[in-house]
């Protein structure tokens, strides 16, 4: 006699209760209204573009590139610009219960901060998700290398916005560099998120054929994703989850089956984001990965995501 219990994917965190753990990489599928709608449709979460204050254009095209491995791209921010999102943001179907995440970049802290303020001052549910991490705006370093200037950003991003808020963070290679950026983080407590990581910054790939790079933004330097990276992404989710108590890590990196996301959340990830298997596959692939996952979960006896999450075993 089986006993039939539901495989619950639905995640509370942020004072909100979503359906599922899967949503969107900001970045793919999330530019116009009409790819952030079908986002909301199929995922349990949206989260937007990186905005700058002004529209842009981008980076040279071909700035994007699929391979056997994952994907390369320089795309360079373009985006409808703030107030776009801003427009979308005030529109948007809160009660629909799917969070909707803002992702900021600016050109500036001035930028960031202004956009933050507009955001704080409209008192809107949607939540801001800082991008400290854009690898290809040529001459513009990443700002989560600074660990000074991250510093001064998370202060002035206090003084701008007073509720809860997200940072989109850089991989980071070595212990060393978890412990500095976790001290940085861990001084301000409504800093509730980091999303863990953002592309690995100016790889370069090759075709032997043609002897030539890949996409032409930085001569073939862009920030890479998918199978690449996850390692990588587990990585920092692990550490983020273990140095920021009290904080909530998003993984993000190399999820395109039922078995990465599993991956994620047992590193400690409360919920997972797609990007290069989303930008591949589009929206139908957010029902896939979640029935991959319940499956996964089914096999294993858990029946809720608290079952497993962040119990990674050590040898
Ligand atoms: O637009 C981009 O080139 C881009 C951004 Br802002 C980012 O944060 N990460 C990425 O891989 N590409």
């Amino acid at each position: 006699m089986y006993e039939h219990h539901s495989t619950d994917l639905s995640v509370t965190w942020l004072g909100q209760t979503m359906p599922g753990c899967l949503y969107n990489a900001s970045g793919v599928w999330c530019r116009e209204e009409s790819e952030l709608e079908a986002v909301r449709q199929s995922a349990a979460a949206v989260i937007s573009k990186s905005a700058t204050l002004a529209p842009r254009e981008g980076n040279p095209e071909p700035r994007y590139c699929q391979t056997p491995l994952g994907s390369i791209n320089s795309m360079g921010l373009p985006n409808r610009g703030f107030a776009y999102y801003l427009d979308y943001a005030r529109r948007y179907d809160y009660l629909c219960g799917k969070p909707l995440f803002l992702s900021l970049s600016g050109m500036t802290l001035e930028d960031n901060c202004e956009m933050l303020r507009v955001l704080s001052e409209q008192g809107l549910p949607a939540i801001p998700e800082v991008n400290l991490s854009c690898p290809n705006v040529p001459g513009k370093p990443q700002l989560g290398y600074d660990f000074a200037a991250t510093a001064a950003a998370l202060d002035a991003f206090d003084r701008a916005y007073s509720g809860l808020y997200g940072v989109k963070l850089p991989p980071y290679f070595d212990p060393a560099h978890f412990s500095a950026m976790a001290d940085i983080l861990n001084r301000h407590p409504r800093l509730a998120f980091v999303t863990c990581i953002n592309s690995i910054g100016n790889g370069l790939v090759v075709d032997v054929e043609s002897e030539s790079v890949a996409i032409k933004p930085k001569d073939g330097l862009g920030g890479l994703g998918g199978d690449y990276v996850l390692p990588t992404a587990l990585a920092n989710v692990r550490e983020f989850h273990r140095l920021l108590p009290g904080k909530e890590v998003v993984g993000c990196g190399g999820v395109k089956s039922g078995r990465e996301a599993f991956m994620h959340i047992l590193a400690g990830a409360r919920a997972v984001q797609v990007g290069t298997c989303l930008y591949h596959e589009g929206p139908a692939a957010f029902a896939r990965i979640a029935a991959e996952l319940a499956q996964l979960m089914r096999d294993k006896g858990y029946r809720s995501l608290d079952d497993f999450r962040g119990k990674l075993r050590v040898l």
